[in-house]
C-alpha cells in the first residue's frame, strides 16, 4: 500500500469490487473483475467481467469513458491482463486511452499476468498503486485466487440442521428444517457458486435439481454429483434435466461401462477420479474440476461427503443454517465420522457472520490459516 492513498480512493475501489461481484459464478474460469474510472471526481466509466470471462472489466468501462479517459484514474480489483488473448492485453488498452493513474487491488498470479501488467502500465509512465483493499479483494477472488495456485477451485460447505446439528429425521425426512428464508438464501449461494455438487446419497435421497430458482436468474450452475459406483436412478431430477442444465458426475475406476454410457448418452459429463479407501478422493474431484475450469464450488452435502471434504481439509468456507428445532438422536448427524479423537485435529473456522434470518440463524465461516 502507499502513503499517497486517499478516502476517496478506498470509496472507488470498494464501487470496484462492488461491481466485481455481480460476476461471481458466471465468469469461470477468469475471475470476477471490477473497473471504476474517475475523472476529476465524476464516475466516467464502469465494468465488470461478462458472463463467460470475457470481456474483460477494464474494455467496458473504457468504451463507457471513451475520450474522458484521457488522463482519468482506472480503479481495478484485479492486476490488468499482459497476455494476448481473443483481445489485446488489458493494460495496453488502459495505456492506449491515456488513462494516467492505476489503483489496483491485488496482483494477478496467472503466470501470463504474475507482474507483467504492472511493469507495462509502469513502463509507459503510468502511477501503479496497489494492494487497495487487498484483504476484500483476495477474499471475494478466493475461488481463481484456488484455481490459479492451489490448481482447484474453492470450497464452500453448505449444512442445515436441526438445533442439536441433524440434517433429517430417522426416516430421512428433511425437507423443510429450516424456514423460506434460508432456502432463498441457499438459490442465492447456488447462483453466485461455479457449481453446485453433492453426494450420491442425497442424490438418491432427495431427488434435488439443484437449480436456482425464485431469483430471476438465467444463469445456472454446474451440478456436480459425486457417485463412485454411477449406482444412480437414471429418472432423478439430475438426470431428467441433464440436457437443459449442465451435469457432471464424478466416478471411480470401477464403475460400469455401460452405466458410463448410460450417463453420456442423457447428457452428462463423466469424469474419472481417484479413489481413497472407500470413498471418491476429495482432492482429486477438486483437481479434476479445477482443470475444467471451475473456480467456486458449493457443496451441499449429505453428511459422508461433507465428513471426508472436511477430513482432507479442502473446506474453505462453511455456510450454517440452524433452525430451532430438536431431532434427537435418531436424527441423521450432519457429518459421518471423521477420526477425530483429539481436539487439535479438528479443522477450525473464524466467525464472518452470524444473524436471523426469517427465524433461523444464518453463520457463516472460513478456514482459519492452516
Ligand atoms: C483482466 N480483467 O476482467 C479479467 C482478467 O482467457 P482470457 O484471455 O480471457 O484471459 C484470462 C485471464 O485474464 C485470467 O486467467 C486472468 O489472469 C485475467 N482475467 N483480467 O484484466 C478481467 N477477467
Ligand atoms: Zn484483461
Amino acid at each position: 500500500m502507499h502513503s499517497d492513498i486517499s478516502g476517496a480512493d478506498l470509496r472507488y475501489m470498494r464501487l470496484a469490487l462492488s461491481l466485481a461481484r455481480r460476476g461471481l459464478g458466471r465468469v469461470w474460469p477468469n475471475p470476477a473483475v471490477g473497473c471504476v474510472i474517475v475523472r476529476d471526481g465524476r464516475i466516467v466509466g464502469r465494468g465488470w467481467t461478462q458472463p463467460g470471462g470475457r470481456p474483460h472489466a477494464e474494455p467496458i468501462a473504457l468504451e463507457q469513458a471513451g475520450a474522458a479517459a484521457k488522463g482519468a484514474t482506472a480503479y481495478v480489483t484485479l492486476e490488468p491482463c499482459a497476455h494476448h488473448g481473443k483481445t489485446p492485453p488489458c493494460a495496453e488498452a488502459l495505456i492506449s486511452a491515456g488513462i494516467a493513474r492505476v489503483v489496483c487491488a491485488l496482483r494477478d498470479p496467472d503466470p501470463r499476468v504474475d507482474g507483467g501488467g504492472f511493469d507495462m502500465l509502469r513502463a509507459a509512465g503510468i502511477t501503479v498503486d496497489t494492494g487497495v483493499c487487498e484483504a476484500a479483494a483476495r477474499a471475494d477472488q478466493a475461488g481463481f485466487l484456488s484455481r490459479v495456485t492451489r490448481g482447484r477451485p474453492m470450497l464452500t460447505l453448505k449444512l442445515a440442521s436441526s438445533f442439536d446439528g441433524r440434517i433429517a429425521t430417522a426416516s430421512g425426512e428433511s425437507q423443510w428444517i429450516t424456514g423460506p428464508q434460508a432456502r432463498r438464501h441457499v438459490h442465492a449461494m447456488r447462483a453466485t457458486h461455479d457449481a453446485v455438487m453433492i453426494g450420491a446419497g442425497t442424490a438418491r435421497d432427495d431427488d434435488p435439481s439443484l437449480t436456482v430458482r425464485g431469483l430471476g436468474v438465467a444463469h445456472q450452475p454446474v451440478r456436480v454429483v459425486l457417485s463412485r459406483h454411477l449406482d444412480l436412478p437414471l429418472g432423478s431430477q439430475l438426470a431428467r434435466t441433464a440436457h437443459d442444465v449442465p451435469l457432471w458426475v464424478c466416478h471411480g475406476r470401477r464403475a460400469a461401462p455401460e452405466l458410463i454410457a448410460a450417463w453420456k448418452g442423457i447428457g452428462a459429463t463423466l469424469i474419472e477420479v481417484a479413489e481413497a479407501q472407500a470413498t471418491l478422493d476429495p482432492v482429486s474431484v477438486l483437481t479434476a474440476l479445477g482443470d475444467r475450469g471451475l473456480t467456486r464450488v458449493y457443496c451441499e452435502g449429505g453428511g459422508g461427503l461433507a465428513a471426508s471434504l472436511l477430513m482432507a481439509d479442502v473446506v474453505d468456507d462453511l455456510v450454517g443454517y440452524g433452525a430451532g428445532v430438536a431431532l434427537g438422536a435418531e436424527g441423521r448427524p450432519s457429518l459421518a465420522a471423521m477420526g477425530i479423537s483429539r481436539l487439535f485435529e479438528a479443522p477450525r473456522f473464524g466467525l464472518v457472520e452470524c444473524r436471523d434470518i426469517g427465524g433461523d440463524v444464518l453463520h457463516r465461516w472460513t478456514r482459519i490459516a492452516r
